[in-house]
């Protein structure tokens, strides 16, 4: 039998971490009970900090693409770490890094955006093996940060099944100081290892292609409900985007009702999960 998180509850699960980021994720969706996550994918300070503001209280967790935002600057990332504090949610800019071990380290700690000494935790493609993993980390551990692999994607086509998933789980469970879960569609316990191994390393699973209403979009975007990503599928945390700000970002009483009934959703179905 392999041993299961999936019926642990997120404030169980805390003492099966040491990393700080890893930790204070499982504590606030614990706290606030959400396992909800909002993409916030706009181009402009200003909707992206009202949805920011709209959505604080429903979230555990804000993810950010700060490199779209035509008119950044260090006072935006000001403003987000105060609602962070105010709302209570972590911080994760999905950079999705990509290159060598030097190369990444640099983009992490410098350039404009310096994410490393604001984001909680970010993401990575095993692509170039564990090299990119100890170049963040040698940025992001003693900052306290996380790291997520990307292990599968939610688009049409992808290229991230089979071994390459398995192989990027191992490596994974090999850095288990600094990685704290993956971005997959599905469970990564159990998987690059023998079906009779038991697998305790408890990875956090953070889930986009979610949407209530549509099935994708134009661009191979594909989504799934909450209740199939939490409960058929033991994944942690939703992320959502689109489905919740939609096609205006200044509406923000209609970003809070949407936010509201996909927090529900993803916490009705961890509780069905834990339950079972
Ligand atoms: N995202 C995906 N699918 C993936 C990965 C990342 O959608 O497999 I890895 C990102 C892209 C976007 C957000 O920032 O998650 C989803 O936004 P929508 O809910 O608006 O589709």
């Amino acid at each position: 039998m392999m041993a299961s998180f999936l019926r642990q509850t997120y404030g169980q699960r805390i003492h099966n971490h040491n990393n700080p980021a890893a930790k204070l994720l499982l504590e606030t969706m614990e706290r606030k009970k959400t396992n909800l996550a909002v993409s916030v994918d706009v181009t402009k300070s200003k909707d992206f900090l009202a949805i920011i503001d709209a959505v604080g209280p429903f979230v555990c967790l804000i993810k950010t693409h700060v490199d779209i935002i035509e008119d950044f600057d260090q006072l935006l990332i000001k403003q987000l770490q105060d609602f962070s504090v105010k709302h209570d949610f972590v911080i994760f800019e999905d950079r999705k890094f990509a290159d060598i071990g030097n190369t990444v380290a640099l983009q992490y700690s410098s350039g404009v955006h310096k994410i490393a000494s604001w984001s909680h935790i970010t993401n990575a493609h095993p692509v170039p093996g564990p090299s990119i993993i100890s170049g963040l980390s040698s940025i992001g551990l003693p900052l306290g940060r996380g790291l997520l692999l990307l292990t599968e994607m939610s688009t049409k086509g992808t290229l991230a099944v089979g071994s390459y998933t398995e192989e990027a789980v191992r490596m994974a469970r090999a850095h288990r100081d600094f990685v704290i879960g993956f971005i997959a569609q599905r469970s990564m316990q159990g998987i690059g290892i023998q079906a009779d191994t038991v697998d305790g390393d408890d990875f956090l699973v953070l889930t986009p292609g979610v949407g209530l209403d549509a099935k994708g979009d134009s661009m191979g975007q594909q989504y799934r409900t909450p209740r199939q990503v939490i409960l058929e599928s033991g994944c942690d945390v939703i992320i959502v985007g689109r489905g919740i700000y939609g096609k205006d970002p200044s509406f923000v009483d209609g970003i809070r009702v949407q936010a509201k009934r996909y927090m529900e959703a993803g916490w009705e179905a961890y509780q069905e999960r834990v339950s079972s």
